[in-house]
This record gives structure tokens, C-alpha cells and sequence, in this order.
């Protein structure tokens, strides 16, 4: 049986690793609802299924929650190494309801369980209700044996990159929305990361990518490739409102240092042209009153930060044929030591995310 501990993580040795530290597997959920994946949600599981596989063929264990209705379909659309298990969620977003593991010096993993609200519950979240998948962490870590912490704030876990070694990047936009946690300062919420995952500074970004449904998930603009080392999203274009947002994030960057007193090395990773819904695309989708209409013409949040670090290569998102071989080429430059793997990611796109935020590793303990 697994334990909910009544202490925080800091206090008791653990830390979170980066993404690039070895992993014991990853976790993804299921797409189904038809209010936000179009055409029954068919083209969104073909794109899973497809990012499902590129991690497991690198070696990595991924598991895929599903629910009941979907359990058949899902494992027999499924590579057999991937492992299915049922699991009752609201929607497909394991990045951010699933728990963000901790793990200390002596071989031990722990789960963080963070309040999930849907990017913002009643004040301009995506979907209501949402308490499947606020209990999602918790599941998570008992089918992990990992005994949990539940942090008394709301937070998503695309919300938050950290570099393994005290440093924490994430965007104002995001964690001091009011629509989060409107009790807290800015220092209350740092003091919060700090005890539940371990770290000891936080460099924060003003917005995130333009036109982001999160709120300005960190995870979709700016990441740590390696301690020291970070990727922007970013665009030369200064027509284009990407071109503001990431040029003041560049500025925050090239002023900070992190934990361990190091100033950062910058890489631009160019994004590619705006993407925009289509009317087919928009007309796919069952509206339902209460979750984000998909409207054509509407420009999506496309960045290639929004990757996935597999054990031994990236599993990275194609967004636009024009682009998608440059973004690789500056990937494979910046990660010269794994695979860059390419998944057609247009159809998680059309949902409000990417890769990154449909997955969620689970760190070597
Ligand atoms: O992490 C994400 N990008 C999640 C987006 C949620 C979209 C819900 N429709």
C-alpha cells in the first residue's frame, strides 16, 4: 500500500530530476472526449499512439491510461509493449494532472500531487468537471508504489522545468494568474516549489507562447536541455506577437543565473509558421457548452519546445513540412548524444497541447 505523506519533499531529501536524467518510464493518458479532439477524437489516438510508440521503441516503459469504453480499441491500436490500464480522467493531459515524481539519494521515488482546476477552473478553465483527473496523481502513484505528497496548490505540471539541480523555470502568465492560487504571492509560491520539489530558485519568464490556452505553460516556449542550458521558442518575425514574448524572455534568460550560480546558455528554436484551425478541423469537433470552443481561423500554440526527452532520444513534434527539418536539425545540434525522433503532431496540437504535455516520465529512482 502506498502512503500520503504529511511532510514536503525538500524536508525530506527528495528532488526533482530533469527530464534528460534517466527515466523508468513514462505515462500517457487516452484521448476520447469528442468536445475538444475532433472526429470522435480517431485522428488525436492515431498521433498517441504514434508518440506512444516512439518512446517505447527507444526503451522506455510507457504506460497509457484508458477508460472502459476505450480499453479494447486502445490495446489493440497499441504497440503490445506498451501497457494499457483503465483509468476514469476528464481528458488526455498526463503532463499536467499526472504526478510530477521526486526522488532522493537512497533509491527512493516519491509523487508530488498537485491541486489540478483545469487551467483555471471557473475563471477561464478548459472543461468542467475535472475531478477525474485531479485524482489522477494519485492513481498514478499507487500503480507506481510510489507513496504521494499532495501540495496544497494548484499547479500543472507544464507549468514547470527544472534542470535537476535547483533551478526552476516557469512563466508569471501561468503561476500568478489569479485564476491559480489568488492567495498566494509570488514568494509564498516560490517557497511552495522550493519545499515540494526540492529546488532553490526559480527564473521566471513574463508569457508564455502566444496564444496559449494554459496560460503560458513554460513547457511550450522555454526548457532546460542540460544544467546551464536553455531552449526558447522563437521567431525573427517582429510582426509576429511570438516575436515580443520570446524577445523578453531572452532578456530574463541572459540576465539570470541559476541555482548553482551559472548564467545560461540560450539556443532560439525557430517556430514554425502560425498555424491556424480549418473549417474542417473546426466542424470535426462536438461542441458542449463549458469546454474551450475549437474555432476556425483561431491561431494554435505551435512550438517545437514542446518535446519529449525519452531515455536516448527526443520525440519531437512535426508541425509544418517547411519547418520540421530545420527544428530537427537544431535538435539533433543541441542533443548530439541521442535519436530525434519525429511524430506528426498536428492533431495534439488541434486539442491545446503538444507532446510534452501528453506525457509525464517517471525518473529513474
Ligand atoms: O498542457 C497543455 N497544453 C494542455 C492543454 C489542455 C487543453 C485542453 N483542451
Amino acid at each position: 500500500m502506498t502512503r500520503l505523506i504529511d511532510s514536503t519533499p525538500a524536508a525530506d531529501g527528495f528532488r526533482m530530476p530533469g527530464e534528460f536524467e534517466p527515466h523508468e518510464g513514462c505515462w500517457m493518458i487516452w484521448p476520447e472526449r469528442t468536445d475538444n479532439w475532433r472526429l470522435g477524437a480517431k485522428p488525436a489516438q492515431t498521433a498517441f499512439a504514434q508518440v506512444a510508440g516512439a518512446i517505447a521503441a527507444g526503451g522506455e516503459q510507457v504506460t497509457m491510461a484508458v477508460s472502459s469504453r476505450q480499453y479494447e480499441h486502445a490495446r489493440n491500436s497499441l504497440p503490445a509493449e506498451v501497457r494499457v490500464v483503465e483509468m476514469t480522467t476528464d481528458d488526455a493531459w498526463m503532463r499536467d494532472c499526472g504526478p510530477t515524481f521526486v526522488v532522493d539519494g537512497a533509491g527512493r521515488r516519491r509523487g508530488v500531487d498537485w491541486v489540478f482546476n483545469a487551467w483555471g477552473g471557473l475563471d477561464g478553465g478548459l472543461y468542467f468537471p475535472w475531478k477525474n483527473d485531479d485524482l489522477v496523481a494519485g492513481k498514478v502513484c499507487e500503480i507506481e508504489g510510489a507513496d504521494r505528497y499532495r501540495a496544497p496548490i494548484v499547479l500543472e505540471g507544464g507549468a514547470i522545468h527544472v534542470d535537476g539541480e535547483g533551478t526552476l523555470l516557469t512563466t508569471e502568465e501561468c503561476l500568478l494568474n489569479p485564476n491559480r492560487n489568488p492567495s498566494l504571492s509570488r514568494q509564498q509560491i516560490e517557497e511552495q516549489l522550493r519545499a515540494f520539489l526540492g529546488i532553490e530558485r526559480v527564473i521566471w519568464l513574463i508569457h508564455g507562447s502566444f496564444n496559449d490556452e494554459t496560460d503560458g505553460h513554460v513547457d511550450n516556449i522555454c526548457c532546460f536541455a542540460r544544467p546551464g542550458e536553455v531552449i526558447l521558442n522563437w521567431t525573427d518575425d517582429v510582426r509576429d506577437p511570438q516575436h515580443a514574448i520570446s524577445a523578453a524572455a531572452l532578456e530574463r534568460l541572459e540576465r539570470a543565473t541559476d541555482a548553482r550560480g551559472r548564467s545560461l546558455t540560450v539556443h532560439k528554436l525557430p517556430m514554425p509558421p502560425p498555424i491556424l484551425i480549418t473549417e474542417e478541423e473546426a466542424r470535426g469537433v462536438d461542441p458542449v457548452e463549458g469546454t474551450l470552443p475549437r474555432l476556425a481561423g483561431d491561431r494554435l500554440a505551435a512550438s517545437y519546445v514542446n518535446y519529449y526527452v525519452a531515455n536516448e532520444r527526443i520525440v519531437m513534434p512535426l508541425l509544418d513540412e517547411r519547418t520540421d527539418a530545420e527544428a530537427r536539425r537544431a535538435l539533433e545540434r543541441i542533443f548530439p548524444e541521442r535519436d530525434v525522433v519525429g511524430v506528426p503532431a498536428r492533431e495534439i496540437l488541434l486539442g491545446g497541447g503538444n507532446v510534452h504535455c501528453i506525457t509525464q516520465q517517471v525518473p529513474a529512482a
